[in-house]
C-alpha cells in the first residue's frame, strides 16, 4: 500500500502547528546553548532494528488472540516491517528469527526487503523449542545439554543460521537459549556452563569475517529455577572466553525486578563487551511491553549511558540497537512504531544532557544539581524534534494517526484472505 497520500494529508493537517512548536523549542534550547538543528540531525540518524517476530501477535501460555491481517509468512512480515519504517524513518533494519522466519530463497527475501527500504541486519537462532521432524529434543536443553548429540544439533542449527544470514547480508548472530533447570539439583551449575561454552566456541568458529556474535542473558523463563546464562556477569565472562567477536546483548526485560540496568549497561561498556540491545519494557519480568511504556526514566538513564559512551568515543563501542517485543493486545505495527519512537526520544533526550555541567556536579559532590541536570534533559519535550526529523524525511508527523487513516490493517486482512 502506498502511504504517501496519508503522509501528505498528515503534513497538511499538522505542519503549521509543528513549525510553531519547533520554533518555540528551538528558542528554549538556544537559551541552553543547544542547537535544535544538530539535535534534529541526531534524531534523523538514529537507528533501531525491528524484530521479524514482532509484527505478528504474540501470546502467553494462556493463549493467543490473533489479530486481523496477521502476516502469513516472512514476506508479509517484511512488508509490515516496511510499514513501520515508512512511519518512523528510523527502522530500516530487521532482525530475523530462524526457523520461524526461515526464507526458502534468501536472495529473494533480500531483494524483497530492499524493495521495502529494508535490510536484514541480524539473525537469531531458536533452540528453545522443538521443530516438527527434528531428530533430537531440546526439552532438557540445547547448547548446554548433557547429550553431546543434542549439543551438536544445536550447534549445527546456529551455524546454519549464520549461513542463511550471510546470504541475506546480515552481520550479527544473536543466541538466546532456554536451557536451565526448573528444580534445584536438576542441572550441574558449573558443568552446564562449560558445555554451553564449548558449544558456543564451535558457533564462534563459524562466524564469517566482519560478523559479531551476541549472547543474551536471561534470569528465568522458560527455566524457572536457574538458567545457564543467568546474568550480565556470566555473559561477560563467556563473551571474554569466546573472543573479540563475541559480545553481550542486554534485553531490558531479562533482569530481576529493581536491578539497576543502566549500571549494568555502563559496566559492559567499560569492559568493552556491550554489543547488542533488545529494547522493550516490563513491570515484572520479560513482559515485552512497548519501550518506554512503564519506566520511561529508566529508558532515559540507559540511553544516557549509551550517549555518554558515544560522546566519549569509548574504544570499540558500536552497539546494535534492536527492539524485541511481541504484542498481545495491540496492533503490532502500532506498538513497534511507538517503541521505535520512544527509544529515539530517549536518545534525543540523552543527547540534551549538559555533560560539562554534570561532570562539575559530580566533581563537587552535588547530588541535587546532578539530578537536576539529568531531569532538565529528561523533562524536555523533544516531540517537535522527532516529528520534524520525520517530516523532513517524508514521514508522518503523527505516525499512528496516519497509519490508522490509511486503513492498512484492513487492507492487509483483505489481501491476506481474511474478513
Ligand atoms: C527471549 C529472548 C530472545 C527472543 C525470544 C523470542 O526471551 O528475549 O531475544 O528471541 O525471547
Ligand atoms: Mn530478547
Ligand atoms: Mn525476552
Amino acid at each position: 500500500m502506498d502511504l504517501q497520500p496519508f503522509v501528505e494529508s498528515d503534513h497538511r493537517r499538522l505542519m503549521t502547528a509543528l513549525e510553531e512548536d519547533y520554533w518555540h523549542l528551538g528558542r528554549q534550547l538556544a537559551r541552553r546553548d543547544v542547537d535544535i538543528e544538530a539535535l534534529t540531525a541526531r534524531a534523523a540518524a538514529f537507528r533501531v532494528a525491528v524484530p521479524s517476530w514482532g509484527v505478528a501477535t504474540g501470546g502467553t501460555r494462556f493463549g493467543r488472540f490473533a489479530g486481523p491481517g496477521e502476516p502469513r509468512d516472512v514476506y508479509d512480515k517484511i512488508q509490515d516491517c516496511g510499514v513501520v519504517h515508512a512511519l518512523t524513518g528510523v527502522t530500516p533494519r530487521v532482525s530475523l528469527h530462524i526457523p520461524w522466519d526461515r526464507p526458502e530463497d534468501p536472495s529473494a527475501l533480500r531483494e524483497r526487503a530492499a524493495a521495502c527500504g529494508l535490510c536484514i541486519s541480524a539473525v537469531n537462532s531458536n533452540t528453545f523449542e522443538d521443530q516438527p521432524g527434528q531428530p533430537r529434543s531440546y526439552k532438557f536443553g540445547s547448547l548446554a545439554h548433557t547429550d553431546a548429540a543434542v549439543r551438536a544439533q544445536a550447534v549445527a542449527h546456529n551455524v546454519e543460521c549464520i549461513g542463511i544470514g550471510s546470504q541475506l547480508g546480515a552481520r550479527e548472530h544473536s543466541v538466546w537459549i532456554g536451557d536451565g533447570g526448573n528444580f534445584p539439583g536438576q542441572v550441574h551449575a558449573r558443568r552446564a556452563l562449560e558445555r554451553y561454552l564449548e558449544s558456543l566456541r564451535q558457533v564462534y568458529a563459524a562466524l564469517p569475517e566482519g560478523w559479531r556474535l551476541f549472547i543474551e542473558h536471561k534470569l528465568y523463563e522458560p527455566a524457572f529455577y536457574s538458567t545457564i546464562l543467568n546474568d550480565w556477569g556470566t555473559s561477560y565472562h563467556c563473551a571474554r572466553e569466546l573472543g573479540p567477536r563475541a559480545w553481550c546483548l542486554v534485553d531490558l526485560g531479562h533482569h530481576a525486578p529493581n536491578v539497576n540496568v543502566e549500571i549494568i549497561v555502563a559496566r559492559l561498556i567499560q569492559f568493552g563487551k556491550l554489543g547488542g540491545f533488545h529494547f522493550n519494557d516490563s513491570k515484572y519480568g520479560d513482559d515485552d511491553l512497548d519501550a518506554g511504556s512503564i519506566k520511561p526514566f529508566q529508558l532515559f538513564l540507559i540511553l544516557n549511558e549509551l550517549v555518554d559512551a558515544e560522546r566519549d568515543r569509548v574504544d570499540g563501542f558500536e552497539p546494535s540497537y534492536m527492539l524485541d517485543q511481541p504484542h498481545n493486545v495491540t496492533d503490532p505495527i502500532e506498538s513497534l512504531t511507538v517503541s521505535a519512537m520512544e527509544v529515539q526520544r530517549a536518545y534525543v533526550q540523552a543527547s540534551l544532557v549538559d555533560r560539562p555541567a554534570l561532570d562539575e556536579c559530580q566533581e563537587r559532590n552535588d547530588p541535587i544539581m546532578a539530578l537536576a541536570v539529568l531531569k532538565q534533559a529528561f523533562l524536555t519535550d523533544v516531540s517537535p524534534v522527532l516529528a520534524m526529523a520525520r517530516a523532513r524525511g517524508g514521514r508522518p508527523i503523527d505516525p499512528v494517526a496516519a497509519y490508522r487513516a490509511s486503513g492498512y490493517r484492513a487492507a492487509a486482512a483483505a489481501a491476506r484472505n481474511e474478513n
